[in-house]
């Protein structure tokens, strides 16, 4: 169940199933503070994909680009706080990748609806590119692409599912990757919905 993708990236296949309801549970709490809401880019496109989050910064996009606030700007308030339960599963997920002592001080939640999608993008809005990224994923399936370190590289496609959890770090962590747009189809969980939790050190 454990499989090495590539140098920095290993997927755990199934690693979050037993922690499903645990992790619905505070989407759904999480979701009831920040709601969920679609993004636009600096250019003024809407996202497909709408987003929340917990943890001591959220990541935001506006006019003025893409970043990590500490405040919501929906409601003014500071982003909910990151449960302990959430911490820690990112952290036995990293450590079970390789990467120990991983402390998560962001927590992103992407939803997609069906058809949306993330197209091929680095994540570079953190501080401290030294730390991985822990991925969960729940509720629909979806085909991730992994490309490489630019953007013309050729991605590779990997099938997550409900309860799969991806760690992508060292040599991986700034490779371009993207979801393809997600097919019609009903989870027993999370209905039409494919939910994402990205946990990162942002600050
Ligand atoms: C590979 N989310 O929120 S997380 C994102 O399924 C994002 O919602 C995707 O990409 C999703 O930025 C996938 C997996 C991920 C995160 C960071 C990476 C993959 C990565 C950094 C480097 C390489
Ligand atoms: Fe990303």
């Amino acid at each position: 169940w454990r499989e090495d993708i590539d140098t920095g990236v290993v997927v755990l296949r199934g690693f979050a199933l037993s922690q499903a309801d645990v992790l619905a549970q505070a989407v759904h709490a999480i979701a009831a503070q920040a709601p969920f809401r679609q993004m636009h880019t600096p250019s003024g496109l809407h996202m497909s994909v709408a987003l929340t989050g917990c943890g001591e910064a959220g990541w935001v996009s506006d006019a003025h680009g893409y970043r990590y606030a500490r405040r919501d700007p929906d409601t003014g308030l500071p982003w909910p706080a990151m449960p302990d339960t959430l911490r820690n599963f990112a952290a036995e997920a990293a450590a079970t990748a390789g990467f120990r002592n991983f402390v998560p001080d962001a927590c992103l939640i992407n939803r997609y609806a069906i058809g949306a999608r993330m197209s091929l993008h680095q994540d570079k809005n953190e501080r401290d590119f030294s730390q991985p990224i822990v991925s969960v994923s729940l509720g629909l399936p979806a085909v991730f692409q992994f490309g490489g370190l630019a953007r013309a590289d050729k991605a590779q496609r990997i099938p997550l599912a409900h309860g799969d959890v991806v760690v992508w770090g060292g040599p991986a962590r700034m490779r371009f990757h993207g979801v393809l747009p997600v097919k019609p189809g009903v989870h027993p969980q999370w209905g039409e919905f494919r939910i994402n939790l990205t946990f990162r050190k942002a600050l």
